[in-house]
C-alpha cells in the first residue's frame, strides 16, 4: 500500500517498504527550485519526468541487475517524489553505472527555466534525455564507456557535453540549442549528429585523443574539419 505525505519543502513523497540494493539517491530543492539529486557509489538508476500539474516526478528504476534504486527526501524513503516549483536540475551520480532518463512519458515535456546539470560521474553510465526543454545543458560523464542519448530537445542557450575518457557513443538527433560544444576527450569514442539538429550559434566538436568516428553530420553545421578520423556510415544505426 503506499502512503502520500506533503513535506514542508512541496514535496509529495509516496512510501513503501524496498530493500537497499540499487543505492541511495538523495534529493532535495533549493528555495531557488533548484532540484538536487545526488547518487552514491553504488549504479544508481532513475526516471525524472514533468507531469501535467508541472510537477517534476523522480522515479527509482531497477538497475541492469535488477537492483532497485532507494531514493531519499530528508528522512524519508520513497520509491518516487513529486516536487513542486522546479526550475532548474543539478544531477551527480558519482562512481557506479549510472542511468539517468529524462523523458516525456504520458504527460508533459521537461521544460525548465533554468539550467539542466547532469554529471554522470566515473563508470560506464547510460544518460537518455528525450523531449526536454532547459535554458542551458551541461553533461558530464567522465572516466568509463558511457552513453549518451539525446533526442527531441530544444536548449535556448548552450549545450556543452563532455564524456570523459574511455569509449564514448554519443547519439543527438532532433537538438535545437543556441551552441554546442562537444569534447569526447581519450578513447575510441563514436559521435551521430543527426541532419535534423539545429544550431544557429558556435559549434564545436572534439573527438579527443584515440579514434572518433562520426556518422551523419549534416554538413550546414560545418563540424567537418573538427579531429574525427572518419565517417563510418552506419554508425547513427546502431
Ligand atoms: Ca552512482
Ligand atoms: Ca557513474
Ligand atoms: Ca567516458
Amino acid at each position: 500500500m503506499k502512503l502520500r505525505l506533503a513535506l514542508a519543502g512541496a514535496a509529495v513523497i509516496f512510501l513503501s517498504s524496498t530493500a537497499l540494493a540499487g543505492g541511495v539517491v538523495k534529493l532535495s530543492v533549493t528555495n531557488k527550485g533548484k532540484l538536487k539529486v545526488l547518487g552514491d557509489k553504488q549504479a544508481n538508476s532513475i526516471v525524472i519526468e514533468k507531469l501535467d500539474n508541472a510537477d517534476i516526478r523522480v522515479s527509482a528504476a531497477p538497475d541492469r541487475f535488477g537492483n532497485d534504486t532507494q531514493l531519499k527526501v530528508g528522512s524519508q524513503n520513497p520509491t518516487l517524489a513529486e516536487f513542486a516549483g522546479v526550475t532548474a536540475i543539478d544531477i551527480k551520480m558519482k562512481n557506479g553505472d549510472d542511468r539517468v532518463d529524462i523523458v516525456r512519458d504520458l504527460e508533459e515535456i521537461v521544460t525548465l527555466d533554468g539550467a539542466l546539470k547532469i554529471d554522470m560521474g566515473s563508470d560506464d553510465d547510460v544518460l537518455v534525455l528525450e523531449e526536454v526543454e532547459p535554458d542551458s545543458l551541461a553533461i558530464k560523464t567522465s572516466k568509463g564507456s558511457d552513453r549518451v542519448t539525446i533526442r527531441a530537445v530544444q536548449v535556448l542557450g548552450k549545450t556543452s557535453i563532455n564524456t570523459g575518457g574511455d569509449d564514448d557513443l554519443l547519439f543527438i538527433e532532433l537538438l535545437n540549442s543556441g551552441s554546442l560544444d562537444v569534447k569526447m576527450d581519450k578513447g575510441d569514442d563514436s559521435l551521430c549528429i543527426d541532419a535534423g539538429s539545429f544550431i544557429p550559434g558556435k559549434i564545436k566538436v572534439d573527438g579527443g585523443k584515440g579514434t572518433a568516428w562520426w556518422d551523419r553530420i549534416d554538413d550546414d553545421l560545418g563540424i567537418e574539419d573538427s579531429n574525427f578520423e572518419a565517417e563510418e556510415n552506419g554508425l547513427c544505426t546502431i
